[in-house]
């Protein structure tokens, strides 16, 4: 089979955002537009020739059409190795895992939690041999090539099966055999999951009558929580609801927060409610921890994880250090504070983490939008997050909600919620964003929401490990008490923008735990909305998702 060289014209808007391009599915499915991007891809890693390439996605619309050309691309672009999950299915922690153990590279299909469908989006990521999303040199890099490209490669391969488990030898003219492998994408991941976690603890609170159900939301869960719950722990059948990945995700939104969880989320809320809740995204990165009647805000868990890890095997030596995403609360500061660890702060999105895993000083890491992860990959991982809670909920002998009571009564609480409003038009926003960024300056030592300002800043980060800069990552009004009020552009929305308004208060006094969180941040979020002039800018007299 021979390389064919085509001709092509370059595409202006393939700039990578917060977590690889994402676009609607009908852009990324129209002619040259996948392969435009996968040319730029390759261009930029100058993979040596003779690489592994790991090649997976959610099972979304247009996956597995992706998938084909990915690897007909790759073959043509020096790559002699494909790995690939069965019916080019992987979740993205799968992929990750995967890539770290042997490969060069690894490009992951998914919009994560966008909806999916021909009228859905699409999206694609490239991560590094260290299993993580690549840097921004590096997409940017990618960004300037594909608006430049004027031809790609393919390779004419005989057909071969995405289905069929196992190795088939292809031959391209020229450049000898090249290989696309096939594997069970839950195999290795349930591996490495038994290898950090004690599964016969918690084979036992199963046994015992624990009772969970884990919403894997027509997403790429399903076959791993199968598999790793109801086979391996012995939960009983049925604990794991929408358990069939669907290209469209049943024509739901694959997010799991209060809002589109709601099944899961009227389970646990309701009579008879289980132990336990669960829920993943799109492609398994993300992760909602629900107990009976309680939600665990993603800030808190990522602090209950850190301050509980030793009773889990794979971290039973204790942590090197933990980060977090700058939106996410320092609920986890006042754990690593206490443990005599360090604490980064980080810019959102997983990319940013890289470094300081690869570097040995951090262990566990997270952002407040459902993503909790460590050192075992990198990226964040649903699956891994859920059962870490089992294992200390096994060891602990303890309800959810007790186990989180507990932590603010020796740690203090972290009030927090997230306002988002999506499909703004980007004019608007930009105007929301301007306006705040004008009066930065003059704020620090005001008084607001009956607090004094601190600082204010447009947050920007320079990684303690390479020393690359990173600007404009999002506005900061930070009070003397702790509180913060946080204004930041969307990087992963495909229409519009969408702003998000982070707002925190911190609360050691014992008699004030136990608001409701909308009182306990009323007069922050209302400051927020004010000094932001965001309704009068945008018209939006409410969010669209408040978490
Ligand atoms: C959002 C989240 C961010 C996360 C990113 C990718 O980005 O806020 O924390 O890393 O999604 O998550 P943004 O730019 O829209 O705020 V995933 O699960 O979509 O890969
Ligand atoms: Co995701």
């Amino acid at each position: 089979m021979s390389i064919r060289t085509i001709t092509t014209s370059p595409f202006a808007d393939q700039r990578p955002g917060t977590s690889g391009l994402r676009k609607r599915t009908a852009l990324f499915s129209a002619p040259r537009y996948l392969e435009n991007f996968v040319q730029a891809l390759f261009d930029v890693a100058a993979l040596p020739v003779g690489s592994t390439l790991v090649v997976g996605g959610d099972g979304r619309f247009f996956n597995r059409e992706a998938i084909d050309t990915i690897i007909r691309m790759a073959a043509a672009n020096g790559v002699s190795r494909v790995i690939s999950g069965r019916g080019g299915l992987l979740s993205t922690p799968a992929a990750s895992h995967l890539i770290r153990q042997g490969a060069q590279g690894g490009m992951i299909l998914s919009a994560s939690h966008n909806p999916g469908g021909p009228d859905g989006d699409f999206g694609l990521k490239y991560n590094s041999a260290n299993g993580g999303p690549a840097p921004e040199s590096f997409t940017n890099a990618v960004a300037d090539r594909a608006g430049a490209l004027t031809s790609y490669r393919l390779a004419d391969l005989a057909p071969f099966d995405l289905d069929a488990i196992g190795v088939q030898v292809l031959d391209v003219d020229g450049v000898g055999p090249f290989a696309l492998e096939v594997v069970d994408p839950v195999a290795a991941y349930a591996t490495l999951m038994e290898s950090l976690f004690d599964f016969a603890a918690m084979r036992a609170l199963f046994a015992g009558g624990f009772r969970m159900t884990f919403d894997a939301m027509h997403a790429i869960t399903g076959p791993y929580a199968h598999d790793i719950l109801e086979g391996r722990l012995g939960a009983p059948a049925g604990t794991v609801i929408n358990g069939v990945p669907l290209t469209d995700f049943g024509g739901g939104h694959p997010d799991p927060n209060l809002t589109y969880a709601h099944e899961l989320v009227e389970q646990l809320f309701g009579a008879d409610a289980p132990d336990f809740g669960a829920a993943s995204d799109g492609d398994g990165d993300r992760n909602m921890i629900l107990g009976r009647h309680f939600f665990v805000t993603p800030s808190d868990s990522l602090a209950v994880l850190a301050a509980n890890a030793t009773m889990v095997p794979g971290y039973a030596r204790g942590l090197a250090g933990v980060a977090r995403s700058m939106p996410t609360s320092a609920a986890v500061d006042v754990v690593a504070d206490a443990l005599g660890v360090p604490c980064f702060e980080t810019p959102t999105g997983w990319k940013f983490f890289g470094n300081l895993l690869d570097a040995g000083r951090i262990t566990l890491c997270g952002e407040e939008s459902f993503g909790t992860g460590s050192d075992h990959v990198r990226e964040k991982d649903g699956l891994w997050a859920v059962l870490f809670w089992i294992n200390i909920i096994a060891v602990r002998g303890q309800s959810v909600e007790t186990i989180v009571h507990e932590h603010w009564a020796r740690y203090g609480r972290n009030y927090y919620t997230r306002y988002d409003y999506e499909g703004v038009p980007s004019e608007a926003a930009n105007s929301v964003m301007a306006h705040l960024r004008a009066q930065l300056a003059t704020l620090p030592g005001t008084a607001l929401a009956g607090r004094t300002v601190r600082a204010a800043d447009d947050f920007a980060y320079r990684d303690p490990v390479d020393g690359s800069t990173s600007a404009k990552q999002g506005l900061r009004v930070l009070f003397t008490d702790g509180a913060r009020m946080i204004f930041r552009l969307s990087g992963t929305g495909t229409e519009g923008a969408t702003i998000r308004v982070y707002i925190e208060s911190r609360e050691t006094n014992p008699a004030r735990l136990n608001l409701p969180v909308a009182e306990a941040l009323h007069d922050l979020v209302t400051t927020a909305l004010t000094v932001s002039d965001l309704e009068a800018r945008t018209g939006r007299t409410s969010p669209t998702v408040i978490t």
